[in-house]
């Protein structure tokens, strides 16, 4: 049994991108989830599983069309979906009566059901978010009922107000795979077993790192499972670490420079940190170079000639500041505290 598990994939998301970006970006989740559709196809995949939040909001009429249109044209993936805290199932949300083509299974209910497949031999198990928080471990008492070989549970969330999860408690629910989501990183839970996909795209400029999908193989109990990058675009925090022979010139060309390798799709934030030399007053404005750069972090010290200012300032305050610090470690909080004290005490002067 072949699978494709994705999760949060956020339609109907405005991501805070980059101005250059902040238009395009919400249809490109679109093409994305639909790039992932046609995999199922070409793949002839057994199971699409969505564990949640496949919309950022309440699903609009026309969007739910949209999705049906894209998951009934597969002519071999069945699909099975639970709403998350995100798209959860409000008093008048259209997926109380949407009605879906017939290879998708939607477990919206509030408490657990699950679906028989008998060709595949695999029932796959969930329930659905009916409010925005869900504080109950809810998933801590879910256990596998034997309808089927092959168990897969799909859930959603992981945090204290979204249905806490005791790994422990899901080790021993009995289930073949348990198919995550809601945490946007993808990562092992419990390796192997219940994986995170995390978020299709990331939607956030906190959610850096890969983006993609989670593809799987469940053959006599034995699950192998494998993420598969996909995403258009990818956060970046990067450190730079500036020397005192930068100028403003040169830092421009270098951030260019990383862009261009690190990927011009991507977008970026960047934190300064390093000695610059004292005379370079660093401006982030300045830096900018690329509408893809979110912002710029400016956490240099200047580079003072400690023993020069010691020398020139040795009958004044400056002098015998420096001295207190005499053998101070590098790096150390005492250090941090002798170049902020230096650079305060040269500018009252
Ligand atoms: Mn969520």
């Amino acid at each position: 049994m072949r699978f494709i598990h994705i999760a949060d994939v956020h339609l109907g998301a405005e991501p805070d991108a980059g101005s250059a970006y902040s238009e395009v970006r919400p249809r490109e989740l679109w093409e994305t989830f639909g790039k992932v559709v046609s995999i199922c196809e070409t793949e002839q995949i057994d199971l699409l599983l969505i564990a949640g939040d496949l919309f950022h909001r309440q699903p609009l009429l026309r969007e739910l069309k949209e999705v049906n249109y894209l998951l009934s044209s597969l002519s071999h993936t069945k699909v099975v979906l639970i709403a998350g805290n995100h798209d959860y199932i409000a008093a008048g949300s259209y997926y109380r009566t949407f009605q879906w083509g017939e290879n998708v299974y939607p477990l919206f209910e509030p408490e657990v059901t699950y679906v028989v497949f008998e060709e595949l031999d695999t029932a796959v198990y969930g329930f659905s978010y009916f409010s925005r928080e869900v504080r109950e471990p809810k998933y801590d008492s879910v256990k596998a009922q034997g309808a089927a070989g092959c168990e897969i549970l799909l859930a959603h969330g992981g945090d204290e107000k979204h249905v806490p999860i005791h790994r422990s408690a899901l080790e021993r629910s009995g289930f073949d795979y348990v198919a995550l989501g809601h945490i946007h990183r993808q990562h092992h839970l419990i390796s192997h077993y219940a994986v995170y996909a995390g978020a299709l795209e990331p939607t956030d400029k906190n959610d850096t790192g890969h983006h993609g999908f989670i593809q799987g193989e469940i053959q006599n109990g034995t699950v192998r499972t494998e993420f598969i990058l996909m995403a258009k675009r990818e956060y970046l925090h990067l450190v730079l670490k500036v020397n005192p022979e930068m100028t403003m010139g040169t830092i421009r060309t270098w951030i260019r420079q990383i862009i261009k390798e690190r990927g011009l799709e991507n977008l970026y934030q960047f934190t300064l940190k390093g000695f610059r030399d004292a005379d370079l007053a660093i401006e982030p404005e300045g830096l900018m170079v690329s509408g893809n750069i979110l912002g710029i972090t400016d956490g240099t010290r200047a580079a003072y000639d400690m023993n020069r200012l010691s020398e020139e300032n040795r009958d004044n305050l400056i002098g015998k500041y420096i001295g207190l610090f005499d053998g101070c470690e590098e790096g150390s909080v005492e250090e941090q505290a002798l170049y902020e004290g230096v650079r305060a005490l040269l500018e009252s002067r």
